[in-house]
């Protein structure tokens, strides 16, 4: 879906981000959703001092992005944005309460479950990268966010994705799973890469990911 200014649904990212953190900052999973609905959405973007300002704090209480409106809600949280984003569209999400259920879980195991154990590893190899600490701590790090990858990779066998067809949770398991910082160890799983692999090979992921790299300024932009 192109972005329309006129849109009901606005999604909040940031106007710059360093480099290595583009393609990767949470707005990409609303876009992504919308784009999978068919949803049109508009954007608005951010600089830093912006986001941590009182004003913006009423919207996301945290100073992060993204945040979400549409004519009726008002959100914060990635995953609660995408799982209503769901609820307009059949694409994202099974009409049956059992399914809606299991989509619910498996959106909270991927943020719940998975992601505190990839983030701890993104924190020591992005964040903290000559830190001795990070070399000291690496090890278990990488022990513990394997045990979750195996148990990940166990579930999901061969399926296709989590859940029967490709789902709401499927987007936030997917870019939980594009976070892993370490690829050999994630190619210790070669279903889960496949997973990903086929997640975000869909034309919907390509074009959030086009429009969230269109959307940054060059240069960092002051308030
Ligand atoms: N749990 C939040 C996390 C949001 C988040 O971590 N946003 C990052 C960008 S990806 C951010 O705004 N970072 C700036 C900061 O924390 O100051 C969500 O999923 O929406």
């Amino acid at each position: 879906m192109p972005i329309d200014p006129n849109a009901d649904i606005e999604i909040t990212g940031f106007v710059w981000v360093p480099d290595f953190a583009r393609g990767f900052v949470r707005d990409l999973r609303p876009r992504w959703a919308c784009e999978e609905a068919g949803l049109s959405y508009r954007e608005r973007l951010l600089d830093f001092e912006t986001a941590k300002g009182e004003d913006y704090r009423r919207e996301q209480p945290f100073g992060q992005v993204p945040a979400y409106r549409d004519d009726e809600v008002q959100m914060f949280e990635s995953g609660a944005m995408v799982l209503h984003i769901a609820e307009r569209s059949e694409a994202l999400m099974p009409e049956d309460r059992a399914g809606r259920a299991r989509v619910l879980t498996w959106v909270t195991a991927a943020l719940n479950s998975v992601e505190p154990f990839v983030f701890d590893l993104v924190n020591i190899d992005t964040f903290n990268k000559d830190a001795e600490w990070g070399r000291l701590r690496r090890p278990q790090v990488i022990e513990n966010l394997r045990g979750r990858l195996a148990s990940l990779s166990g579930w999901l066998g061969d399926k296709h994705y989590l859940e029967g067809g490709f789902t709401a949770a499927d987007i936030i398991m997917a870019t939980v799973l594009r976070e892993v910082s370490d690829e050999a160890l994630m190619a210790e799983f070669p279903n889960l890469v496949a997973y990903r692999e086929r997640c975000i090979g869909r034309p919907a992921f390509k074009r959030a990911m086009q429009a969230q790299l269109a959307s940054f300024a060059p240069e960092p932009v002051a308030a």
